[in-house]
């Protein structure tokens, strides 16, 4: 197949691009690109070239599956050179999504015309490098230094309208069947004038000195804490404005080199492709029907219900909510319109769009109001014979193929669709705090739940912008199961020589949003003592545990009372180190006869992050998750694991899983409560392999 073919019209070259999906930039491509370009330049019946993409989108970008791989020639800098250095006027035609590399192509013609619908973009920063392709000079020369420096640093997709207006496009079309025909009219008009070429236009380096870069880089710092490309981008840019466009060059290729090597753009990529394997389901395929949702009924007006609830009512799906009392469900409905008109003040929404959200809700207080529902979840109180009644309940009321789905982060769900006539509709799907805003969805496929269910709920997760992750029934699932490791390490390395505050700043500069004692105080230290109090001492490793209990027990049960592990300043949210907590821990160590030896920060992440991959290996090998990659994607979508580190999987791998088996034994010869290593990691550390090797040889 040929990925890049030309035809003639009238004087005009067009030059389109045919590579499904995206139109990625692969090697292909790129040759392809310079051979028809450098043609078109040639031929004496053509004055001026258009430059279009068949399909779905114009350049997505570089083809990021050749990333790490030995580089092939035509390089994306040569490619643009020879398209920005042609002779004749170049115009690039915009639809879709023009992203990192396809908007460096299109910075290198010499005019742009776009789709208005289409978006462009610089998102390799979400990839750990930076624009290598000259992005970096020639943006910040036709869109503006704060626009480009906004752009490159964000990543984010910028609609051409906002483009239009930087300067970056020249001409907008409302109709995909205007783009071709708008671009061979400019193309037409541009050969009397030649090129205009982006590298040529100048900067008034004088308005952005180093204060200026200084400035901007305090206004991002907390956004790019522990990453290593935004720096990298800056310097860019720095060198766009501070030197002639070939030094500019040089200075970009420097740093994109720096930028690849660093273990941080294997890990971004290896979360890029993640996120997309999450969806393909052993047993699930094109062909397997779906259900079709248009209605969905809520159970629990609360917090995580009005959340999930508008999700939904975001896709433009109705909802109905049930609650018990009238007063609960005003409540929840306000609590949700408030959610919304916070929106409007921060000029996300218009009043008018909130008025049009909140048209899509209906309240009510029978569950027989939900006989017309497709889909129902509940978010009740988390506790089996309350969701075996609300079961129960939606079995009697709800419609023949309604999906009975529970919100819970713990419980049996095989026990709970049991309790139904129809255990083949229920599924779990457990949305994170808070369900409007976190993007993960755990979807818990039950042993009886049906694949068009499963398929359904895949789908849908998509569709309310959630990256949905298949996990199978155990306690906790994939993500809460290997949470409760990590707690325990944490209150382990309190117990045995730590303070609180120095425990919770080795994870935060490892990258976690918190450390795991001040999220133990968000989350609430009453929860895990009455999980602990109900599963009974003989249970759980009750010195981890007995002086955060000692601290429930006198009142401190965390951030909603103003004191917990740590103290809080009335209406305060800052966790500070407390003397009773302290105090507490001392006597605590005393009692068990523990002689407390702080450890380094080093060792304090690495046992943390042992423990979660210790659990994640044993959710892999009983096939609660699918990939060890879904398992990276659990926890860099909800519980704030840094993306630049990959995921804990990822992470493993890259220390290598010979030395995490060392480690681990190690960490259970000093302590047996760390149980087992879990074969599966010895088994990959003997054949020399790795988790991606694990997925690879298992892929669907
Ligand atoms: C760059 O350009 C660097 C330049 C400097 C060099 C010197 N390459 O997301 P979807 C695949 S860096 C290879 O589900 P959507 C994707 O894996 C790049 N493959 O679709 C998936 O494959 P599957 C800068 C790619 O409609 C399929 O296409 N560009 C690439 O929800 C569909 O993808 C970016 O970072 C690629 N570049 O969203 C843009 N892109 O079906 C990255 C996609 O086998 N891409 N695939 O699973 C995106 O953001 C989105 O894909 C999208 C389309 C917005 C283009």
């Amino acid at each position: 197949m040929t990925v890049i073919s030309s035809t003639i019209e009238g004087r005009i070259a067009i030059v389109t691009a045919d590579n499904p999906p995206v139109n990625a930039l692969s090697q292909a491509v790129r040759e392809g690109l310079v051979r028809e370009v450098q043609a078109m330049a040639a031929d004496d019946a053509v004055d001026a070239i258009v430059i279009a993409c068949a399909g779905r989108t114009f350049f997505a970008g570089a083809d990021i599956t050749e990333f790490g791989k030995p580089p092939m020639n035509p390089s994306l800098p040569d490619v643009v050179e020879t398209i920005e250095a042609t002779e004749k006027p170049v115009v690039a035609a915009l639809h879709g999504t023009a992203l990192g590399g396809g908007l460096e192509v299109a910075l290198s013609c010499h005019y742009r015309v776009a789709l208005k619908s289409a978006k462009v973009g610089l998102p390799e920063v979400m990839l750990g490098i930076l624009p290598g392709a000259g992005g970096t000079q020639r943006f910040p020369r036709i869109a503006g230094v704060e626009n480009a420096l906004d752009a490159i640093v964000s990543g984010r997709h910028i609609s051409v309208v906002e483009a239009h207006k930087w300067g970056a496009v020249d001409q907008l079309v409302e109709d995909a069947d205007q783009l071709l025909p708008a671009a061979i009219k400019l193309a037409t008009e541009k050969v009397s004038e030649g090129p205009r070429r982006t590298g040529d236009i100048s900067i008034d380096s004088g308005k952005y000195d180093p204060a200026f870069f200084n400035a901007f880089r305090a206004s991002v710092a907390k956004k790019t804490r522990g990453y290593f490309a935004p720096e990298q981008c800056i310097k860019a840019v720095e060198a766009a404005v501070n030197m002639p466009l070939a030094e500019g060059l040089k200075a970009e290729r420097r740093l994109f080199m720096e930028c690849m090597g660093n273990p941080q753009s294997a890990a971004l990529r290896h979360m890029f492709f993640a996120e997309r394997q999450v969806s393909r389901i052993p047993g699930i395929t094109k062909e397997t029907p779906r259900r079709d949702i248009k209605k969905v009924g809520i159970i629990g007006a609360g917090t995580m219900g009005g959340g999930i609830a508008m999700n939904f009512a975001n896709a433009g799906i109705e909802v109905m909510m049930l609650e018990l009392q009238q007063d609960a469900l005003d409540r929840g409905l306000k609590v949700v319109r408030g959610n919304y008109e916070r929106s409007v003040k921060s000029g996300r929404l218009t009043m008018g769009q909130v008025d049009e959200l909140m048209a899509r809700f209906t309240g009510t207080l029978s569950y027989d109001a939900l006989s017309d529902c497709d889909l129902i979840i509940e978010a009740v109180f988390e506790k089996m014979e309350i969701k075996k009644q609300v079961f129960a309940e939606l079995d009697r009321v709800a419609k023949k193929g309604a999906i009975l789905a529970s919100n819970t982060s713990y419980l049996d769900i095989d026990e709970i669709a049991a309790s139904t006539s129809r255990p083949e509709d229920v599924i779990g799907l457990h949305f994170f705090s808070p369900a409007n805003v976190m993007r993960l969805l755990e979807i818990v496929r039950a042993e009886k739940t049906a694949d068009d269910v499963l398929a359904t709920a895949v789908d849908l997760a998509k569709k309310i912008k959630k990256v949905g992750v298949v996990a199978g029934v155990c306690h906790g699932f994939i993500g809460n199961r290997m949470l409760s490791k990590y707690g325990w390490v944490s209150a382990i390395s309190v117990i045995s020589g730590n303070k609180p505050e120095e425990v919770d700043a080795a994870l935060f500069d490892f990258g976690m949003p918190m450390g795991p004692l001040t999220m133990a105080d968000m989350a609430g230290l009453d929860i895990g003592y009455m999980n602990r109090q109900s599963i009974g001492r003989d249970n759980y490793d009750t010195r981890a545990f007995d002086w955060q209990d000692k601290l429930v027990e006198a009142g401190r049960k965390g951030l909603k009372v103003g004191a917990g592990i740590y103290d809080y300043d009335e209406g305060s949210r800052a966790p500070k180190p407390s003397a009773f907590t302290e105090n507490i821990i001392d006597e605590e160590s005393k009692r068990l006869g523990i002689t407390r030896t702080p450890k380094a920060a080093g060792d304090i992440v690495e046992r943390a992050i042992l423990a979660l991959v210790n659990e994640g290996a044993k959710i892999l090998a009983e096939g609660k998750a699918y990939r060890a990659s879904d398992i990276d994607v659990v926890y860099a979508n909800g519980y704030g694991f840094p993306p630049f580190r990959g995921g804990p999987m990822h992470y493993a791998d890259s220390l290598g899983l010979d030395a995490v088996v060392k480690k681990l034994h190690g960490f259970i010869k000093e302590d047996s409560n760390w149980g087992t290593v879990a074969p599966l990691i010895e088994k990959l550390a003997a054949e020399g392999k790795t988790f991606a090797d694990f997925d690879r040889e298992n892929a669907a």
